[in-house]
């Protein structure tokens, strides 16, 4: 019989040893005498990965067994990061296996350290996507999530001469946080052609037929939740040639190279992500891994449907699918196409199920980033979705002909099918009309929606179609994982780690706001957290920070709208204000570190040039001895996820400064607030609610409000344009060749002096500066501010990712958790 295999329990730090060293031995075959670092790593993520994959088919079973409605989550990016530390504290054996590495000669922090981080998104949304994995986990919900396996992740970043360089990411060497799945493969088509005719019974069938075939296969990373029985599961695909090996025909007749051919292109699909986040480019490979990574995906999904022998009709009652951006739009599509075409379900009920079962995210407003398909393109590469696509926005342009009889400007401007040169399809249209629900990422973002670019859907669908969830973040990897000491710190006065579970009981720190012992506690957590990435600094740019410093904190992707510009010209505003500064006026000024990091797309010259210019500023003012400590300039190679853990629980103040209207949401910030740094930003994104939550005196916020951007941006183009006086002084500086050669900066000075400023740099510029003047004073204030740090982190409960996906779940998955206890 059949006896089920028990997993260690790591009860002991023993155990744990034991399993580690068994895994050196057998798996690694090595000897405890060639034990190096990574070796350790490897046999330490080894033996928690077989705990892991144990619970995993527990949890499967479980999810099979109660036939539950299942969460599935379409993200192109899932950016992870690290996955040891957090998988040995959800599971609660950091202690353990803290000691045991111990008994074997190792400091945990080293091994941990040795990780790859699993980089494959470019920002906010994979990071968002990657946070809702284990909220979904941790709260106990049949959750899936579904994205591709890319052999090359986000560009390593390297800082050469000033200027980035970018390296390829290659992670996949040694993953022990994957299992191939080489059972499971999909066969996905593309190209070919579609073949009409009438059955029987004189309906219409079609067939899509030839073209060519790529294999999809599965890898599954295992997601578990913190402190629960659950462990969820991430699939990525993975393409490979349909042949399998390469033609030996060719190989035997000497035609290496195409006999290879078909194999590279295949293995193509998977390979690289896209690195440009907020700008779309019509690229077909790009479309390719869309429709790849979508048709597996569904197969996968209507497959375990199936496998429960419900009628069709009971599909959304089974199965929520949430498309993270347009870029999984073409699941709608695919899923009415099973069902019509394989199903042979009739159009309507076909489609009803579709439209329930899908919800749709956006995450952006900028026109640039909204994704368009040329008709041609798609027409060539995926003929049967056209089509589909074509009748999807017949019906629903004549639904809105019925409703609106004489608005015939209104069909062109919500069409799918944008009647232009060539004709594109667009995409966040295609996926409002498939969805049941379509919602923004923070208030005033979803306002913006709903008031801009989906005015007109508005119109069409009525109001309730369209909701917000404003975005949050796991505080156990933003808080228990990345800030130990303060976590440990929070435990104490609220009664355990509980708060982890239940942000909200942060509440509980109010009264610890002017503790005298507390606040002494907090200040020096801070302090240590700065010495810290202090040292981090000192071994990888060679410059020395005075950990006494205030710390000021920009990391986030390179983008104009973001405006690092406005930044670095206020800290050369600084530089001046410094060189004209008596003794005496130095002495009262609080020293700063201005702190950059962020990645620019390899073709987003613009961004490029930023991160020259701060290099450049850094290269003068970090060795000016009139300067001294008063000012230091750092930009931190290849941001990401790891560094940020340590980037994060350093900063006094951080800086999230977008032109008002065009951050959607804004992760970060709510992770800065949450460990005890206080944020410096416009009224944009979450930066209203976490005001709203933490109170007005806790932020610094400047700049024009959203309802103003338009106007000023009209003035600029047709009035007169007035460019603030301290501004062109550091325009004035930056011509003298003070930071290098004025020509290579000629592009970020004229897009505000020639071209529009369009992200409002000059007329934010002063309410800028005026604010710092602001954080300077009240930093010089420690009490007051330690206060507000601890009263702000009291008050940030509602930007737990636990709290968003209990929204989606209740507003739009109409889905409740499978408690394991209950179900056992
Ligand atoms: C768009 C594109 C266009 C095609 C090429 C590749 C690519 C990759 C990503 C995107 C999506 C851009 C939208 C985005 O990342 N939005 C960010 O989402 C965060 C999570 O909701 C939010 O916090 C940020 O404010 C928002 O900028």
């Amino acid at each position: 019989a059949w006896k089920k295999f028990q997993p260690k329990e790591f009860a002991t730090p023993e155990e744990f040893e034991s399993e580690v060293v068994r895994h050196v031995e057998t798996t690694l075959a090595r000897s405890m005498f060639n034990c190096d670092e990574t070796a350790a790593y490897a046999a330490t993520s080894l033996a928690l990965r077989d705990r892991l994959i144990m619970e995993w088919n527990q949890t499967q079973q479980r999810h099979t067994f109660a036939d539950n409605k299942r969460i599935y989550y379409l993200s192109l990016e899932f950016l992870m990061g690290r996955a040891l530390d957090n998988a040995m504290l959800n599971v609660g054996k950091k202690e353990v296996a803290k000691e045991g590495l111990l008994d074997l000669g190792f400091r945990i922090e080293d091994i941990i350290s040795q990780e790859h981080d699993a980089a494959l998104g470019n920002g906010g949304l994979g990071r968002l996507a990657a946070c809702f994995l284990d909220s979904m986990a941790s709260l106990n919900y049949p959750a899936w999530g579904y994205g591709l396996r890319y052999r090359y992740g986000i560009f390593k970043q390297e800082i050469v001469d000033g200027y980035q360089v970018e390296v390829p990411d290659y992670w996949l060497d040694f993953n022990p946080w994957e299992f191939p799945r080489h059972d499971i493969v999909v066969d996905i088509q593309f190209f070919g052609h579609v073949r009409k005719y009438e059955d029987d019974d004189g309906k219409p069938i079609s067939v899509w037929e030839g073209g060519e075939i790529v294999k999809a296969v599965a890898y599954d990373v295992p997601i578990p939740g913190f402190k629960t029985a659950t462990t969820n599961n991430l699939r990525l695909w993975s393409s490979k040639a349909a042949s399998g090996e390469f033609d030996f025909q060719k190989f035997n007749s000497g035609d290496y190279e195409s006999a290879v051919a078909e194999t590279q292109r295949a293995e193509t699909i998977s390979a690289v992500l896209y690195p440009n986040d907020n700008l779309e480019r019509g690229k077909e490979l790009r479309l390719k891994q869309q429709y790849f990574w979508v048709a597996a995906s569904l197969y996968d999904i209507v497959r375990r449907f199936k496998k429960s022998k419900r009628p069709w009709n009971e599909f959304p009652d089974q199965v929520a699918i949430q498309l993270n951006d347009t870029h999984p739009t073409l699941a709608i599509v695919e899923l009415q196409r099973i069902l019509i075409d394989l199903e042979k379900l009739e159009w309507d009920e076909a489609w009803s199920i579709v439209t329930k079962t899908f919800g749709y995210t956006n995450h952006t407003v900028l026109p640039e980033a909204l994704e368009k398909w040329s008709v041609p393109l798609m027409q060539n590469l995926l003929p049967r979705h056209l089509l589909i696509i074509y009748e999807i926005n017949l019906y629903f342009l004549q639904s809105v002909e019925r409703k609106f009889p004489k608005d015939r400007d209104l069909l062109g401007r919500v069409s799918i099918i944008e009647e232009s040169q060539p004709k594109m399809v667009r995409m966040a249209f295609l996926a409002i009309v498939g969805s049941h629900k379509v919602n923004g990422v923070a208030e005033l973002h979803s306002d913006l929606i709903k008031s801009t670019i989906f005015k007109d859907f508005v119109k069409v669908f009525g109001p309730d179609k369209f909701t917000n969830v404003t975005n949050g973040i796991t505080p156990r990897r933003w808080l228990h994982q990345a800030n130990p000491r303060l976590s440990e710190l929070i435990a104490s006065k609220t009664g355990g780690l509980g708060y982890l579970k239940d942000l909200n009981i942060l509440n509980e720190l109010e009264k610890y706001a002017d503790d005298k012992e507390f606040k002494k506690e907090w200040a020096e957590i801070k302090y240590a957290n700065k010495v810290r990435l202090a040292k981090h600094i000192k071994e990888t740019t060679g410059v020395t920070v005075n950990p006494a410093a205030l710390f000021d904190i920009q990391v986030k992707r390179i983008h104009e709208y973001k405006r690092q510009q406005m930044n670095i010209f206020g800290v050369i505003h600084r530089y001046l204000t410094i060189k004209a500064m008596t003794p005496e006026e130095k002495k009262k000024l609080a020293p700063r570190v201005s702190i950059f990091g962020g990645k620019a797309a390899p073709g987003y010259w613009m961004a490029k040039t930023i991160i020259h210019l701060i290099n450049s500023v850094g290269a003068v003012v970090n060795n000016d001895k009139d300067v001294g400590d008063l000012l230091k300039v750092i930009f931190v190679e290849d941001y990401n996820v790891s560094k940020a853990e340590i980037i994060v629980p350093a900063s006094d103040i951080s800086e999230h400064i977008s032109t008002a209207g065009t951050e959607a949401s804004g992760t970060s910030n709510m992770k800065f607030v949450l460990n005890g740094g206080l944020i410096i930003g416009t009224c944009d994104g979450a930066n209203i609610e976490i005001t709203r939550e933490i109170g007005e005196s806790n932020i610094f916020l400047f700049g024009n409000l959203a309802e103003e951007v338009e106007d000023l941006r009209h003035t600029h183009n047709y009035g007169e344009h007035i460019i603030d006086p301290a501004l062109l002084q550091v325009f004035a500086e930056i011509r003298k060749n003070t930071f290098g050669d004025a020509e290579s900066f000629t592009a970020l000075v004229s897009a505000i002096e020639d071209h529009g400023d369009y992200y409002l740099v000059s007329d934010d510029f002063n309410s800028y500066i005026q604010t710092q003047a602001l954080v300077d004073e009240a930093y010089k204030n420690q009490d007051e501010w330690i206060t507000k740090t601890i009263l702000s982190v009291a008050r940030m409960g509602f930007f737990s990712s636990d709290r968003c996906i209990n929204e989606y779940a209740e507003s739009i998955w109409n889905t409740e958790p499978l408690n394991p206890e209950e179900d056992k």
